[in-house]
């Protein structure tokens, strides 16, 4: 039964079914299976499977593009469940997919999960210039930037950023953490970012160990 439902909001991902994915999740979650499972085990690994598939050339462009646009469809239904209100703000992150870099899905589950652990996020979106990482800290005044980057060509982009910060004289009043496929920790000790999260949940914890260091 857990596994038919699972297999449902994948082939929905897979087969670019944006009519038919949130229904898919929505009925998962009726029958009990938590929001992680659904997300994890449902549609990430749908969205492993598109990149294998356009890796061996089985998939175009347009076909990622379609199961991106259903993920995120069915996002929507998994949003409440992945968030609790809370009262007071945990802190302040201004969040974004660095420049050149289209991809916006992983930093969106980012956004959301931080949201759900209580703090204020500005999301820039994707492709995202330095300059403007740099006047939204100078405007929103976070405690941490969060960089995301889906690209191996992009990756050098949050240096670029991590530099344009340094020169605008407000590196020293954020953390900056950074994460995404291509990233590792040690890409992140590189470039001299605060710390690296492998997935969205492991932002929200390091969000939060930087919030009291
Ligand atoms: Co693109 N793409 N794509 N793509 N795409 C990848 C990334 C790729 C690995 C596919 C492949 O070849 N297997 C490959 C990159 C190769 C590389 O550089 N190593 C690739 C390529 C080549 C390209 C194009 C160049 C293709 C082309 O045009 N020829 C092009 C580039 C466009 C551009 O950005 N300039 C391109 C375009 C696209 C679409 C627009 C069609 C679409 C994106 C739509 C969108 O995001 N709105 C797309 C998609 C969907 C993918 C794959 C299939 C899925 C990405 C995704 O959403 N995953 C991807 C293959 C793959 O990743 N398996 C692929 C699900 C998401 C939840 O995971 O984003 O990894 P992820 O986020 C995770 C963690 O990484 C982490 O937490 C998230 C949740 O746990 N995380 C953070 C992310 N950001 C974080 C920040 C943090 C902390 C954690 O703190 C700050």
């Amino acid at each position: 039964m857990e596994e038919e439902l699972l297999d449902a909001i994948f082939a929905a991902i897979l087969d670019g079914d944006i009519p038919g994915a949130p229904g898919a999740v929505q009925a998962a979650l009726d029958a009990g299976l938590s929001a992680e499972k659904v997300l994890n085990e449902g549609m990430i690994a749908a969205m492993n499977r598109v990149g294998e598939l356009y890796e061996c050339g089985d998939y175009y462009v347009a076909e990622m593009f379609t199961s991106a646009k259903t993920l995120q469809a069915a996002l929507g239904v998994l949003r409440p469940h992945l968030q609790q209100s809370q009262v007071q703000s945990a802190g302040t992150v201004v969040i974004g997919t660095v420049k050149g870099d289209m991809h916006d899905i992983g930093k969106n589950l980012v956004t959301m999960m931080l949201e759900g652990a209580g703090f204020t996020v500005h999301d820039l979106g994707p492709d995202v210039h330095p300059s403007r990482f740099v006047s939204a800290v100078l405007e929103h005044q976070p405690e941490i930037v969060a960089l995301s980057a889906l690209l191996t060509t992009t990756m050098p982009a949050m240096k670029t950023t991590i530099d344009a910060l340094v020169a605008a004289g407000v590196r020293a009043q954020v953390k900056i953490i950074v994460g995404g496929a291509p990233v590792n920790d040690e890409y992140a000790r590189h470039i001299s970012a605060d710390g690296y999260a492998p997935d969205a949940s492991q932002a929200v914890s390091l969000a939060r160990a930087l919030m009291v260091n």
